[in-house]
């Protein structure tokens, strides 16, 4: 497979995140990438690419997914941090005030100029450091997303976007879950933009994929399909509810199954095998795979129990699906053995797809 590396992934480094009312240091740091590279010299999938995307075309495919808005916010928020307080460069932004809007009389239509406040508008969580570099990695990485989804419309069978920030948290127009543009929703829409009639979404990430899901909700022509931890106890709390199936013309588009805390590879692999039925009737012709690790049992902040062997088995297993294959790279922190995990996943892609 062709793998689309972003080599500028790590001048986003967030410090610390709020968890719980206090600072801990940042999970989703730097080394992770770092760790999948290394594997991947050890055992090579394919060849290893920069993406080649102009500035113009990069920016409308954003578009397509974030709104204008958003991607402004983005873009200027580290000079706008620093701005409210030289210090604030000695610091990572996190927001710390939201509007609440669905609950409150608080105006959602207000014309929000202070800094502090658009964090808050734009941010679900305070778990999500914005850096100086945050901006330019997360721009790098939807271009390793879309360079991949050109990878299959071009008729290949896999591809790998390994880039950092992940992206499945992220949503139209907000950031949160280590997540600030939804590299996997980037890489379906640009397939759907490039002539895939139907695209499916399968995250099998720990945590739902909540931005993708909301991004396609509505619509019929993503199916948008997750396994994860149970929202009732697991991060993002707010969706991933086993009767959220879509809405309107998206209605029966969307399925998630919430497994509980401490769930092992067999109950993984049955819910796998009902999202996999349901991907059946559909008629896809192009799936995507958020992969994240974070399923894996030595994971810190995750609660399932798969085993390194178990990711070569999973990757088999979408082998056997058949369909041209674009991979994210999203969660998972247990650091050391994350290389081995992601190599897995895909070493079994690549056996079960030549078979
Ligand atoms: N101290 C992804 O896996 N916070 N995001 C958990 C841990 C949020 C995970 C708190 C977890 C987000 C892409
Ligand atoms: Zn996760």
């Amino acid at each position: 497979m062709k793998i689309f590396h972003n080599s500028l992934h790590a001048a986003h480094a967030g410090r610390q995140e709020m968890f719980r009312g206090r600072m801990v240091p940042s999970h989703e740091l730097p080394e992770r990438l770092e760790h999948v590279l290394a594997e991947l010299a050890r055992r090579p999938l394919g060849e290893l690419l920069e993406p080649a995307v102009d500035d113009a075309t990069l920016q409308a495919a954003l578009l397509r997914v974030h709104s204008g808005a958003y991607l402004e916010f983005l873009q200027g928020a580290w000079q706008a941090w620093v701005a409210l307080d030289p210090d604030n460069a000695q610091r990572d932004a996190l927001p710390s005030v939201w509007p609440l809007g669905h609950r409150h009389a608080f105006r959602m239509d207000a014309p929000t100029r202070h800094f502090a406040a658009r964090l808050g508008q734009h941010a679900f969580d305070a778990g999500t450091p914005l850096t100086a570099g945050t901006w330019t990695a997360a721009r790098a990485g939807a271009a390793c997303a879309l360079a991949a989804a050109r990878e299959l419309l071009a008729g290949g069978r896999a591809a790998f976007a390994l880039t950092r920030p992940p992206g499945h948290h992220a949503g139209p127009d907000y950031f949160g879950g280590y997540c600030f543009l939804n590299n996997a929703a980037l890489a379906a829409q640009a397939l759907r933009d490039g002539g895939c009639e139907r695209v499916a979404v399968l995250d099998v990430d720990y945590h739902h994929g909540n931005g993708t899901q909301t991004l396609f909700y509505e619509r019929a022509d993503v199916l948008t399909l997750s396994l994860h931890g149970d929202p009732a106890t697991e991060y993002p709390y707010f969706l991933g509810f086993a009767d959220e199936r879509g809405a309107g013309a998206g209605q029966g588009f969307n399925l998630n199954l919430p497994l509980p805390r401490g769930s092992g590879f067999e109950a993984w692999s049955e819910a796998l095998e009902r999202a996999l039925a349901e991907l059946r009737g559909f008629g896809a012709q192009a799936l995507v795979v958020p992969m994240g690790l974070d399923t894996f049992v030595g994971d810190p902040i995750s609660g399932f129990t798969l085993r390194g062997e178990d990711f070569l088995r999973i990757g088999e297993r979408l082998a056997r699906i058949g369909l041209p294959t674009l991979f994210t790279f999203e969660g998972g922190y247990a650091v050391a053995e994350l290389g081995v995990n992601a190599v897995n996943l895909l070493q079994g892609f690549e056996a079960g797809a030549g078979s």
